[in-house]
């Protein structure tokens, strides 16, 4: 089997999602998810210009290689944008591998380890109030795992708490919305929310909540100590990641468990954290993260400290993403959660897929490969429309992490 011939396809059903997909010689297609959000041209230029014309003639069934070739082979190793490139042709390459066997990818990474995707899904609300009247309906649907957001006082716009009780969407059209953000607020807020809904639901609901990246060290460890008492699944991004050893300082204060790793792409950033038993869950994904063939390397690591995978699953990973992650989701010997954002009914209409949800757990289904499809001649009606992620300043002005 050859390569002849692929193509980068960008389409806005909604937000903006790029698509890789993959031709070979014997009429089998690949798909692979390429969205970088916020910077989604420059994805778009590396697979164009760089990376689609070093494949064309390649043996679609060399999928290590191919991955070795594009890392090793570039030089300049690393970075959210190469990596996701190699990330899409990596996707494309597994589901191609899959239809041409004509089985579910899952059962070439070994097959199931479990029945079910346990999923989480995203509750937020204006208030107190709203997040917990949004947990109850999140829990109408099944959900056993629930992250929780709730707005501030005194700050106008929070991570994760859309004005009108809307669904969070990770970007905003135009350039980039600027927000206040002051940790003293949200450190006092922050334990009553789950105070709250610990009160209203009991125990026996997973309730995992989202830092964002926004507090110092000693700031983080400050909530993991509040929260203990309300037995968190996990806080996530509770501190930025680029030093390590911030989360030696969270550990010795809290037994919170911690959640890092969707800005991560390869297996460098996680090793430290991995190695040194700092975080209980690892967040990268299929997509930023090199593929499943870097991912499922990620995965071996952390399998033998015991730390569990809890892949993104923002919208902002298309349907692609979210097919490949449930493969390897159910293959994974060391799976914990993997997060759930419904797409938009015109997403989920451009992006026709065997995967499933039904009472707090998702299926990757039975179709080949990773069992994604894109309706080309519907995603050619949603054309590119340029969005930001915001940026977070605090209330002197001083722009800080978001
Ligand atoms: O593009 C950024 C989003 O994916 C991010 O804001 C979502 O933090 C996020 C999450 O946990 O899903
Ligand atoms: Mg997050």
């Amino acid at each position: 089997m050859k390569i002849v011939s692929a193509k980068v396809i960008v389409t806005c059903p909604g937000r903006n999602l790029v698509t890789l997909k993959i031709m070979t010689d014997q009429g089998v297609h690949g798909l692979g998810d390429a969205t970088l959000n916020g910077r989604e041209k420059a994805v778009v230029a590396y697979l164009q210009d760089h990376v689609i014309p070093c494949l064309i003639g390649r043996d679609p069934h060399r999928i290590e290689d191919i991955w070795q070739y594009l890392y090793k082979g570039a030089y300049w190793r690393r970075g959210p944008v190469t990596m996701t490139a190699i990330g899409a042709v990596d996707t494309a390459l597994w589901d191609i591998k899959g239809k041409a066997a004509g089985l579910p990818l899952y059962q070439l990474l070994g097959g199931k380890s479990r029945e079910a995707v346990m999923v989480y899904c995203h509750a937020n609300g204006a208030d107190i109030s709203e997040a917990v009247d949004s947990v109850a309906a999140h829990m109408a649907q099944g959900y056993r795992a629930i992250r929780a957001q709730a707005g501030v006082p005194g700050l106008d716009k929070v991570y994760g708490v859309p004005k009108g009780g809307a669904a969070y969407e990770p970007a905003e059209k135009g350039l980039p919305v600027e927000t206040v953000w002051s940790s003293e607020k949200y450190l006092d807020h922050a334990p009553k929310l789950f105070e709250t809904l610990r009160e209203k639901f009991g125990f026996g609901l997973h309730l995992l909540h989202d830092v964002h990246h926004r507090l110092t060290p000693i700031e983080a460890a400050r909530l993991g100590k509040a929260l203990e008492p309300l037995r968190m699944f996990w806080i996530e991004d509770p501190t930025p990641a680029e030093n390590q050893d911030a989360f030696r300082l969270i550990r010795q204060h809290t037994v919170t468990p911690l959640a890092v790793g969707e800005v991560f792409n390869s297996i460098w950033d996680c090793k430290g954290l991995i190695e040194n038993q700092l975080i209980d869950y690892i967040r990268a994904t299929v997509t930023h993260a090199g593929g499943i063939t870097h991912l499922r390397k990620i995965a071996a690591l952390a399998e033998i400290y015991q730390v569990r995978t809890g892949c993104h699953g923002a919208t902002d990973l298309s349907p692609v993403c979210m097919g490949a992650a449930l493969h390897f989701d159910i293959a994974v010997p060391n799976f914990g959660v993997q997060e759930h954002m419904p797409h938009t009914a015109e997403t989920d209409a451009v992006f026709p897929h065997a995967y499933s949800y039904h009472d707090g757990f998702m299926h990757p289904g039975d179709a080949v490969g990773h069992g994604v499809e894109i309706d080309e001649a519907l995603a050619a009606k949603y054309p590119y429309d340029p969005a930001y992620l915001p940026i977070a300043r605090l209330e002197d002005g001083t722009l800080t992490s978001w």
